[in-house]
């Protein structure tokens, strides 16, 4: 189902990748509830491999050993206290969950609570699984092939087979115990190497949200599938958003295109389902994920991540300005390999997020989310919640500026080597108005440049070419 459960005034999803649920729960009450985020997104919670000798990559956390509630962000008791903790403060939980496959071929592969399984035969004594709960081995030589890709193993990956009737019964077992402890919701990971129908079957025998964490009777998870997608492949996008939500991938695609240069702006006007994008309604969308901010998945050197702060401060604002889809904000940590894992003490458990007095993070976690171009666009969106793009205006090229109704207003100058200066149609009442961008409203002043609108609601609007490339003024940062 495709209601991502936001509380009124709130919205995004933030990803809060490989972070320990503890430091979930505090970021969930000292800082996603008040600043306005609605979710947030884990990484996998299910006892899954660990490669010490690897020095734990990220991605071990991808090759399950069982459905037993126990990674390196925590075990059971810690992650349901950090459900009741989000819940109570109003903001929702979706887990990544895994279960298209188990480890890849090792023998014995050992897990981060210490079990042991047998990946070559397909052993996996904590569920148990054996090897008739599996598709028969074989690579995915060709994407064009959809018997391929959901029968065969993704990256050797043992690939469980959902049409049979045990497998579907642990998997709704493993996703009914989530729903007990109060989530909402589930980025199902590699969707598109399973049947649609199995997935449909799947999600129609999970529970209802728990009533016990506050959830109104005959509510459905949430869902929203990993399926990449940029065209020309054999499974589509269009195989599996009629019964939940799909990840867009050429969302980040296409904006990474436009930002980098290689798209003019302007055509942005009509950014959505013209441009071959899933409705509106069945897309969750993003610039980067925890994949292609490292040249897993897809997308490649097209993607703008954190490393380009400029950049990415700009592809992020377009993305939670424009009413598109449902937005998931990227929180990474800061990485040189694509296999590191994240910050780690020397007994080699995941670090604590730590956060200094200006509301950085520390210990080596970028936290896009809390930089205050971002933060401060999370309450752009929601003040603008309802209305429609309006006031259009472009250059021709690379510069452009809209409202959203007469609520918000933004301006994006991305023209090679020139400067943008223009008297623009706000929408917006007359006042001064403090850009979200370069500061913030505090106790009735801006801390950045402050936007005149006049009676007619025009505003004289300078962005030089060595400041920020863009600039958002709402009702919210009048002054
Ligand atoms: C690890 C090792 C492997 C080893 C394996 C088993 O890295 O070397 O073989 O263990 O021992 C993550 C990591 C993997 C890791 C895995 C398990 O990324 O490296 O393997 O954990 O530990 C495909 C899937 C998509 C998947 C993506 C990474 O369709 O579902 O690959 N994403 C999810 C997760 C991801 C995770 C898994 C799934 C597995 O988000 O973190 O893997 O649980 C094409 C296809 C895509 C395909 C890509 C990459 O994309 O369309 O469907 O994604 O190829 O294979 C252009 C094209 C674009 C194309 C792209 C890539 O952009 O337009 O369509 O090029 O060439």
């Amino acid at each position: 189902q495709k209601n991502p459960y936001a509380l009124p005034g709130r919205s995004a999803v933030v990803h809060l990748f490989e972070w320990k649920f503890r430091d979930i729960a505090r970021e969930c009450e000292e800082f996603l509830a008040p600043m306005g985020y609605a979710a947030v997104q884990t990484s996998p919670i299910a006892e899954h491999l660990s490669q010490p000798k690897k020095g734990h990559p990220w991605w071990e956390r991808y090759q399950p050993m069982s459905f037993r509630i126990v990674s390196r962000s925590g075990n059971e008791s810690r992650f349901a206290e950090m459900v009741e903790r989000c819940n109570y403060v109003g903001v929702r939980v979706y887990v990544d969950v895994v279960f298209n496959h188990m480890t890849g071929p090792l023998k014995p592969a050992r897990s981060i609570a210490g079990t042991s399984a047998d990946g070559i035969n397909r052993n996996y004594p904590e569920v148990p699984f054996h090897s008739n709960h599996f598709n028969p081995k074989c690579d995915i030589h060709t994407y064009n092939d959809v018997n391929q890709v959901r029968n065969c193993l993704l990256s050797g990956l043992n690939d469980l087979n959902q049409t049979n009737t045990y497998v579907r019964e642990k998997i709704i077992d493993f996703l009914n115990r989530l729903i007990d402890h109060g989530v909402a919701g589930f980025r199902v990971d590699a969707a598109k190497h399973m049947w649609p129908a199995d997935l449909e079957y799947i999600y129609s025998q999970v529970k209802n949200l728990s009533a016990r964490h506050g959830f109104a009777p005959g509510l459905r998870p949430f869902i929203y599938q990993e399926v990449i997608d940029l065209g020309g492949e054999g499974v589509k996008k269009t195989d599996y958003n009629a019964f939940a939500r799909v990840t867009e991938f050429k969302y980040g695609a296409e904006i990474g295109n436009v930002f980098r240069g290689h798209n003019a702006m302007k055509w942005l006007k009509n950014f959505g389902s013209e441009w071959g994008l899933l409705p509106s309604g069945d897309a969750l969308v993003f610039v980067d994920n925890h994949d292609n901010q490292r040249g897993h998945g897809a997308g490649g050197p097209t993607i703008i991540t954190h490393k380009e702060p400029r950049l990415y401060k700009m592809a992020v604002a377009f993305m939670l300005s424009w009413p598109y889809g449902y937005p998931r904000v990227m929180s990474s940590y800061s990485f040189n390999n694509t296999d590191k894992g994240p910050p780690i003490n020397k007994n080699s458990s995941i670090k604590n997020v730590t956060i200094t007095s200006n509301g950085k993070c520390g210990n080596g976690w970028v936290c896009e989310h809390r930089w205050p171009a971002i933060v401060n666009m999370i309450e752009f969106r929601n003040k603008v919640d309802g209305t429609a793009v309006a006031n259009w205006w472009d250059n021709g090229n690379y510069q452009i500026a809209y409202s959203r109704g007469d609520k918000g207003f933004i301006v994006f100058n991305e023209e090679m080597g020139a400067d943008l200066k223009q008297i623009l149609k706000t929408g917006l009442a007359e006042g001064s108005y403090c850009d979200v961008i370069s500061g913030k409203k505090m106790r009735n002043k801006c801390t950045g440049r402050t936007v005149d609108v006049g009676k007619d609601g025009n505003a004289a609007i300078t962005l030089l070419k060595e400041e920020e490339g863009v600039l958002a003024i709402h009702i919210g940062s009048k002054i």
